[in-house]
């Protein structure tokens, strides 16, 4: 391109950049992140092992919350949000939009570069970063961030479990991190990123180590919770919620900066799911309802409650709505929630799937036995009893077959697209 234009002269070259520029502009795909609405900063907040009985706002009373109440009280609360009941393919869904078939904790190893959420942020002009946890999806050499996505990558490969190395982008900077300092050290980091992107639209997702057992804390928290270390754990989580949200704040960002604090699937701990049934792992609510809050001020109406359900699937259709993003080629099972977050829409649908082992459809859910026992399939109407106390399939035979095959048509669709018999 260069060549040509220096073949036509200078002036028939900046003639070509004012055009563009203008296109741009005319497109609302300029520089403008102040000036245009549809292209909001994103800062995604993602707890792991966190649930909603965690949280002040969903009616926790140990573990104290005051930051995430706020960004609650100044965005849109979400009462029925679901994850997967493991880490890996609640990371994957977030950054694929879709589903997967199974609950290998790692999470399935994602493909194809192109179309993760982070890289149709950076197609779109944003500067990308993780920092934290990427989890169980660098098993093969050219899967680090950076090659999924992310400008920035400052963290741990796996959990803190089996991975103390830290990161940046793509070399080892530190073979074993102190546990304790991991929050500490990913707020750091965060804030460094929001001080240093400048006036540049960006994607950061702040992929906090926090919430997954074993709890660790730093110094300065250690011993503060009536909940023990884990919720000394939780309550630093807590305030590193606050050093972004006083961040954005100090850098004049707020009104441009979508927030969204959830967790990639509830803990093992008493009442990390509050009262509902099951814990981490299980596919009754108490195992794949997470807490999700997200604040765009004058935007998103400030302390307002969804009652009805989504899906950490939703994320990559709804930011690229948002942002102005093209969704990538091929298949994505998350619903745009873009209307529901504005006050000006519903979901699509209220079809929701747990790989092969559970189905929501409107109000009833499939929980399917995980040994292959049909008599012992569960039907729940979770608007209604969403403790999930009455096992409803022999009162309603016909709504359990109609989302047992509901279940097997999607992912026959999904074979289908895909070319597989
Ligand atoms: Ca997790």
């Amino acid at each position: 391109m260069r060549g040509t234009d220096t073949r036509r002269g200078p002036n028939a070259a900046l003639a070509v950049a004012v055009a563009a520029w203008a296109l741009l502009q005319a497109a609302g795909l300029g520089c403008g992140r102040a000036e245009d609405p549809r292209r909001p900063n994103v800062v995604f907040l993602l707890a792991d092992d966190v649930g909603i009985g965690d949280l002040g706002s969903y009616g926790g009373d140990v573990i104290r919350t005051p930051h995430l109440d706020r960004l609650a009280s100044e965005g849109m609360r979400f009462r029925s949000f679901y994850a997967t009941p493991v880490c890996g393919p609640s990371r994957f869904g977030i950054l694929t939009g879709r589903y997967t078939r199974s609950f290998d904790w790692r999470g399935p190893i994602i493909r194809d570069p192109e179309r993760t959420l982070a890289a149709l942020f950076q197609q779109a002009g944003y500067t990308t970063a993780l920092i934290g946890k990427w989890h169980g999806l660098a098993e093969i050499p050219d899967s680090l961030p950076t090659r999924r996505g992310f400008d920035r990558f400052y963290g741990y490969l796996m959990g803190h479990n089996n991975s103390p190395a830290v990161w940046r982008e793509e070399r080892v900077i530190e073979e074993k991190s102190p546990r304790a300092d991991r929050t500490l050290r990913e707020t750091e980091q965060a804030l460094a990123f929001l001080r240093d992107v400048g006036g540049r639209p960006f994607f950061l997702l702040l992929s906090y180590t926090a919430g997954h057992n074993p709890p660790f804390a730093s110094a300065g928290f250690r011993g503060r919770s009536a909940s023990g270390l884990r919720g000394d754990m939780l309550e630093e989580l807590d305030w590193s919620v606050g050093e972004v949200l006083g961040a954005l704040a100090e850098l004049g960002l707020e009104e441009d900066t979508i927030v969204l604090f959830t967790s990639d699937n509830p803990g093992t701990a008493p009442h990390s799911s509050g009262s509902l049934r099951g814990e981490k792992g299980s596919l009754y609510e108490g195992g794949i309802r997470v807490p999700l809050l997200v604040r765009w001020p004058g935007r998103i109406e400030a302390g307002s409650v969804e009652e009805r359900p989504g899906h950490l699937v939703d994320w990559l259709p709804t930011l690229a709505r948002m942002g102005d993003l093209e969704l990538p080629r091929g298949r994505v099972d998350g619903r745009d929630l873009t209307g529901v977050l504005l006050g000006t829409g519903t979901r699509a649908d209220e079809d929701f799937y747990w790989g092969i082992y559970a189905h929501r459809s409107g109000p009833w859910k499939l929980v399917v036995d995980p040994d292959g026992n049909e008599e012992s399939d569960g039907l729940f109407d979770v608007d209604a009893d969403p403790l999930e106390t009455s096992d409803l399939a022999g009162a309603h035979p016909e709504t359990l077959e109609r989302l047992r095959r509901q279940l097997r048509d999607f992912w026959r669709g999904v074979d289908r697209r895909a070319g597989r018999p």
